[in-house]
């Protein structure tokens, strides 16, 4: 399926004023470009492009989440609970479409990824994420990269 749709992008006004949190969010913007590009031109290559975009989407997801989860939980962040079930109920959805992909190799199914993430990040980052403004700064959140959190090397914070 061709996502001729335009992709929502990255706007000053969706900091949260944490510089790694917005960076965060920046690579997921640009991830999911990235993802709608592959998903959109056909031609040897994409399996593998595909497969490598929806491997590091999975990374972005699991690292990012784990970085915002654990300032909130040592922030004693009274929001926490409801946070983390959207997070789930996300990466759920994801991981339903990948698996799907991954059992159909439907290029139609995955081409729906990249908008399911900018919609999602657009309203979850204004919403959710906006509510811990203030309390989660750049003093109190883990800013080593992704990869780090996602491989599980998070066991500390920067305080
Ligand atoms: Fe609460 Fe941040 O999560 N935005 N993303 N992805």
């Amino acid at each position: 399926m061709n996502q001729t749709n335009p992709l929502p992008e990255w706007t000053d006004d969706l900091s949260v004023n944490v510089e790694i949190i917005d960076e965060d969010h920046q690579a997921f913007f640009r991830l999911a470009a990235l993802m709608n590009d592959v998903t959109s031109t056909p031609d040897n290559d994409q399996p593998y492009l595909i497969e490598t975009s929806i491997n590091i989407l999975e990374e972005y997801i699991e690292g990012h989440f784990l970085r915002e989860q654990k300032a909130m939980a040592k922030a004693d962040y009274a929001y926490l609970v409801e946070h983390i079930a959207a997070h789930d109920a996300f990466a759920d959805r994801v991981t339903r479409i990948i698996q799907d992909y991954r059992q159909t190799g439907s290029i139609e199914k995955i081409g729906t990824l990249a908008h399911l993430v900018t919609d999602w990040l657009n309203n979850h980052i204004r919403v959710v994420d906006a509510q811990y403004k203030g309390i989660l700064t750049n003093a109190n959140v883990d800013d080593r990269p992704l990869v780090y959190m996602a491989a599980g090397l998070d066991t500390e914070l920067v305080s």
